[in-house]
């Protein structure tokens, strides 16, 4: 197992609910994580590997310290992947309702969700990349929810991501897939 000097590592981002999201699968496999808040550079790229991985440099360089970090895309296939690596700044711009009235009645709905993690301890960085199938709904639905939740059908399931409860979209995220991918690493 791979440790930071006090036991914890830094999970890097600007959004609370990543970590909120992150803390309990990571928890649950064995790694000790800790909220650090700061805005990452991000370089352009259509690919969240070299996003994730040069937003990594940057948040251990601030650091000091051993750090993960992730950058997800929702890439939706009638678009020809928009929004994709650019889809917190279209979350950001034209909003869900950008996106919807982007796809308008387009019958293909199918998307797909990813997240890039990488870690960086200055000497060696890693970066692992999942993905999750799913359906654009035709309006947003569900409560309490943010980002591309309320649009979001992952396959197999008729409940947007802002219609499960917590434990339920944990159990069928793309940051969870990522996150076991880089557990089975850390925790060796
Ligand atoms: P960082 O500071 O970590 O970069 P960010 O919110 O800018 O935070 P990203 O660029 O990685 O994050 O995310 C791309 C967009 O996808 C962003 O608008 C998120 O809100 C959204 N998003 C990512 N994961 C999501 C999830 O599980 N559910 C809903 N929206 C999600």
């Amino acid at each position: 197992m791979r440790r930071s000097s006090d036991g914890a590592l830094r999970f890097v981002s600007s959004n609370r609910h990543k970590y909120d999201e992150a803390l309990p699968v990571l928890r649950g496999l064995g790694v000790r994580v800790e909220y650090e808040r700061a805005r990452l550079q991000e370089v352009q790229s259509d690919d969240l590997a070299v996003i994730v991985r040069a937003k990594a440099r940057d948040a251990y360089c601030r650091l000091g310290r051993p750090v993960i970090v992730e950058d997800d895309g929702l890439f939706v296939e009638a678009l020809s992947g928009f929004p994709g690596a650019y889809s917190s700044h279209a979350l950001r711009t034209i909003g869900v309702a950008g996106v919807l009235k982007l796809l308008g009645g387009n019958g293909d709905r199918r998307a797909k969700f990813s997240a890039a993690i990488a870690y960086d301890d200055g000497s060696e960085g890693r970066t692992f990349v999942a993905s999750v199938r799913g359906m654009i709904s035709e309006a947003p639905r569900g409560e309490k929810s943010w980002g591309y939740d309320p649009v979001f059908v992952p396959d197999g399931q008729d409940k947007t991501f802002a219609e499960m409860g917590p434990d339920q979209k944990i159990g069928t995220s793309h940051r969870t897939r990522a996150l076991e991918a880089f557990a089975e690493w850390y925790v060796g």
